[in-house]
């Protein structure tokens, strides 16, 4: 373990106050130190991983609401920075200590430390941590974090089990990106993951006790892939999804889109003379392409019989019987919000610009990185933190004032589905439509005011939620949070794309808390980076309503190839009739000069635009492949 005084601080605590009545909170302290190690996660696959002190996986934690938690995080990488959030908790008073750089911080330099120093006030229930920094989670830099609430849970259970659930990928995130972010993958497919996993490893025994209540809390620390999950002739009483409680909700099967939590109940039998398989499925229409040997399926073991044989995986007759999260109430029951005070309309598009490559829009912005992060700028702005142009043009910022009750529509034009997530807050779900397929001509479905499903009573209420394929969701929560607070799509290669927003909460009631005012640590953090504590979205500190110099997008694609791209209509000759397959088959069609062309016509050097190896690109015969793995 770490070095950390969290295993002898709370039983001191409870020896030296033992008499009084009021609980204790106690200060958890890590110490953590980022680097490189081999380890073979998936029992098939050796590969470099971000460790933890020189360990991996990274610490699961377990905390109680009240307690401190203070992580001395050392950038122990020699060649990138680094940073880490804590997925889910308010950081009411804090904002500075949420983690995703140029937003709420400066990256972390190599070699030197930054201090998260806060108290979990607002928050119990199941979450998570993660580098928000260029895919490092995807790399291993992720735990969880059980919070316990002061008093007993709302629901009984004799056993407690945290169950991570994730994809793997055999190549690190850097090799991955360099094939992504291309003018070779125009369309912006995805890189194909290798393996699903689960506790950091594949096929997993957990040894039950027969007629026993367990809580499973389920993460799926993914950074891509919506999983299927289920237990072979075992159903499931959803508790708890992402740190709010809700109403028993019995069901077969869930559906976990990446960042969302889910608590379930499982009592077992009381014959131990069967196991019982534990599955997890790909999500696999996100997937562009599916390669012949992925395996859809993956399988744990449930043993009531530690020395009987493992089960065979559990196939099930449909995947569509899982729960809908849209139809859970929070135990709490806080009514749908009034009507909304401000609403944020935003469209998703994915798309081409100029250099070839493919990026994700909110309203034909793609999120563009600040060069203060945004946090800094609302402190240092004075008056002008509530003019939204001071955190820039291609940053999609949007200032709200204290206690109002946003809304957010978000129309999904893309057919893929997209798992949005909220830092700061959780927010009522008060309308998703259905999926529209493309397929059968429906095209995308804007939300229509005149014309939706009746909004809940009582909302779900959650911080990631996903949005169907040329769909529509509609969110809504009070703004009661001081803070800048990244809005945006959790699958890391949409927010690398620029699936984002920021929501710049009350700057003023910012500006004169003592709390929210910068530490020596955060500018030192800023110093040791080379970047400005202070200043607009461009670093101008004299006059904060001039922009130039701002960072900004890559310009569009030139009048009349507006539609998918010089490139990207080039290739998709090929790709309509060989699919996603023909970018690979290219090179070996003897058509690389016309792509070299293409790319001069850009403006660009041939050269030094990277080259994706077309072995890499997972190919695809077998027309048979979508029915693969489940019965
Ligand atoms: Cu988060
Ligand atoms: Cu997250
Ligand atoms: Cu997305
Ligand atoms: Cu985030």
């Amino acid at each position: 373990m770490k070095v950390s005084t969290h295993h002898f601080l709370p039983s001191l605590l409870v020896a030296l106050w033992s008499w009084a009545t009021v609980a204790q909170a106690a200060t958890h302290t890590f110490n953590w130190t980022t680097g490189w190690g081999n380890y073979n996660v998936d029992g098939n696959f050796e590969r470099p991983v971000i460790t933890c002190n020189g360990e991996f996986p990274w610490p699961d934690l377990k905390v109680k609401r009240g307690d401190r938690i203070q992580v001395y995080l050392t950038n122990g990488f020699d060649d990138r920075n680094t940073s880490l959030h804590f997925h889910g908790l308010s950081q009411n008073g804090t904002n500075m200590m949420d983690g995703p750089e140029m937003i709420t911080q400066c990256p972390i330099a190599p070699g030197d430390t930054m201090l998260y120093n806060f108290t979990i006030d607002d928050n119990d229930g199941t979450y998570w941590y993660h580098s928000h920094t260029g895919g490092q989670y995807q790399d291993g830099m992720k735990g969880t974090l059980v919070v316990e609430p002061e008093d007993s849970l709302p629901f009984d259970y004799d056993e407690e089990v945290v169950v991570q659930l994730a994809e793997w990928y055999y190549d690190n995130v850097d090799t991955l990106d360099r094939k992504f972010m291309n003018v070779y993958n125009p369309t912006g497919a995805e890189p194909i993951p290798q393996n699903l996993i689960i506790n950091n490893t594949r096929n997993m025994t957990w040894n039950v006790e027969p007629d026993t209540t367990y809580l499973l809390r389920i993460v799926n620390t993914g950074g891509f892939v919506s999983q299927y999950f289920w237990i072979e002739d075992h159903d499931m009483t959803v508790v708890e999804v992402d740190g709010v409680y809700v109403e028993k909700n019995t069901t077969s099967m869930l559906y976990i889109t990446v960042a969302q939590r889910y608590s379930v109940l499982i009592h077992t039998k009381n014959d131990t003379s069967k196991n019982y398989a534990i599955m997890q499925k790909f999500d696999d229409t996100m997937l562009d392409v599916i390669p012949n040997d992925l395996m859809l399926n993956a399988t744990s073991y449930m043993m009531y019989d530690k020395d009987g044989e493992k089960p065979e995986q559990s196939y099930v007759d449909s995947i569509d019987d899982f729960l809908d999260d849209f139809y859970l109430t929070p135990l709490d029951k806080v009514e749908l919000y009034e009507d909304p005070d401000y609403t944020i309309t935003v469209d998703v598009v994915m798309d081409n610009l100029k250099n070839g490559v493919n990026y994700a829009f909110f309203n034909n912005l793609t999120f563009t990185a600040p060069k203060v992060p945004t946090l800094m700028t609302a402190l240092s702005a004075g008056k002008d933190a509530l003019n939204p142009l001071v955190y820039g043009t291609n940053t999609n910022a949007f200032v709200l004032k204290k206690d109002e009750i946003i809304e957010i529509v978000l129309n999904n034009n893309d057919t893929g589905k997209h798992p949005f997530h909220l830092h700061g807050h959780i927010f009522q779900l008060v309308d998703r439509e259905r999926g529209y397929d493309d397929a059968i001509g429906e095209g995308p479905h804007p939300f229509d005011p005149e014309d939706h499903n009746p909004f809940p009573d009582y909302p779900m209420m959650r911080d990631t939620v996903y949005v169907n394929p040329q769909s529509s969701i509609v969110l809504r929560f009070k703004a009661d949070n001081p803070g800048v607070w990244f809005f945006h799509c959790h699958i890391e290669w949409h927010l690398k794309q620029g699936l984002a927003l920021l929501l710049i909460e009350a700057p003023e009631e910012m500006q004169n808390t003592e709390s929210q005012q910068l530490t020596d640590n955060h500018k030192q953090v800023c110093e040791n980076v080379g970047l400005s504590w202070e200043g607009n979205a461009a670093g101008n500190t004299n006059d904060f309503l001039d922009l130039v110099g701002q960072n900004v997008q890559v310009a569009n694609i030139p009048d009349g190839f507006t539609a998918k791209g010089i490139v990207a209509m080039t290739f998709s000759c090929l790709a309509g009739v060989l699919g996603l397959i023909s970018l690979s088959t290219y090179g070996l069609m003897g058509v690389k000069k016309s792509e070299e062309e293409i790319i001069r016509d850009l403006g660009m050097d041939p050269d030094a635009v990277e080259k994706v190896d077309v072995s890499d690109i997972n190919s695809d015969e077998d027309s048979s492949r979508t029915s693969k793995n489940i019965e």
